[in-house]
């Protein structure tokens, strides 16, 4: 993938979130070279400013990339900062991060670019993966639509993951499926991208998912 046209503008940052992965100590499994882990692939996507980028940096255990750039006046009127006034970048390529899940198997997140403009990268990101974490806010339950519909017509399998932020209205996840029209087979679960186990959750609610959705 060429992403030559955004290196003048891209700042490697870390996430808003903070990431408490890098610093973890590697656990003794984590350290077994002669047990060869599983890798796959996952995308996390949702609408713009849902929290991506929080959710690949709150759980990775290298250094998450992120490709974030300082929104300018250019974005008003295209991107809705209503739920998140304190936003001031946005990803313009990808997110990257990578967490061992304890049975050996080691998930690479990819975060998706939020705003529609980037979307034609999306084909090239999902390439390979096992499935997609799609981020939705209950405040603007519409944004995460393109992201759904494009899995489901690809066929990925792919978990909703409701990012509640505190403060805000509290959905039950069957009330969210519901409201989003999402079938009975597709796990929703409601979490919070800056509390790493309920990102943890999410990964393997979806790599259980894919599990049982691949043919054995
Ligand atoms: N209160 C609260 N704020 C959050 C939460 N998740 C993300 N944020 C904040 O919301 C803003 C957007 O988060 P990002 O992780 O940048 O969202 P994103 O989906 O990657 O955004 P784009 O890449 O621009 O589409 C940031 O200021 C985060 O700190 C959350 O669970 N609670
Ligand atoms: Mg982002």
């Amino acid at each position: 993938m060429d992403f030559a046209g955004f290196d003048s503008t891209t700042t490697p940052t870390t996430p808003s979130g903070g990431s408490a992965g890098p610093d973890e100590p590697l656990q003794e499994w984590q350290k077994d070279t002669s047990r060869a882990p599983i890798a796959t692939k996952i995308v996390v996507a949702g609408g713009f400013g849902v929290g991506k980028t929080t959710f690949v940096g709150r759980v990775s255990e290298i250094e998450p990339l992120v490709t974030e750039a300082v929104m300018t006046q250019a974005s008003e009127g295209t991107d809705d900062l209503a739920a998140t006034p304190e936003k001031t970048t946005t990803t313009v390529a990808m997110d990257f991060g990578r967490i061992t899940l304890d049975a050996g198997l080691v998930l690479y997140l990819f975060g998706t670019p939020g705003q529609q403009r980037f979307w034609f990268m999306w084909d090239d990101l999902v390439r390979g993966a096992i499935g997609a974490v799609v981020m939705a806010d209950t405040r603007r339950l519409e944004d995460c639509f393109p992201a759904l519909d494009y899995f489901e017509s690809c066929g990925l399998p792919y978990v909703v993951a409701v990012n509640h932020f505190e403060g805000t209205e509290y959905y039950e996840a069957e009330d969210v499926r519901e409201a989003l029209s999402v079938p009975a087979g597709v796990p929703v679960v409601v979490m919070d991208a800056r509390k790493r186990d309920t990102v943890v959750d999410s990964l393997t609610t979806l790599v259980a998912h894919a599990v049982e959705l691949t043919p054995a």
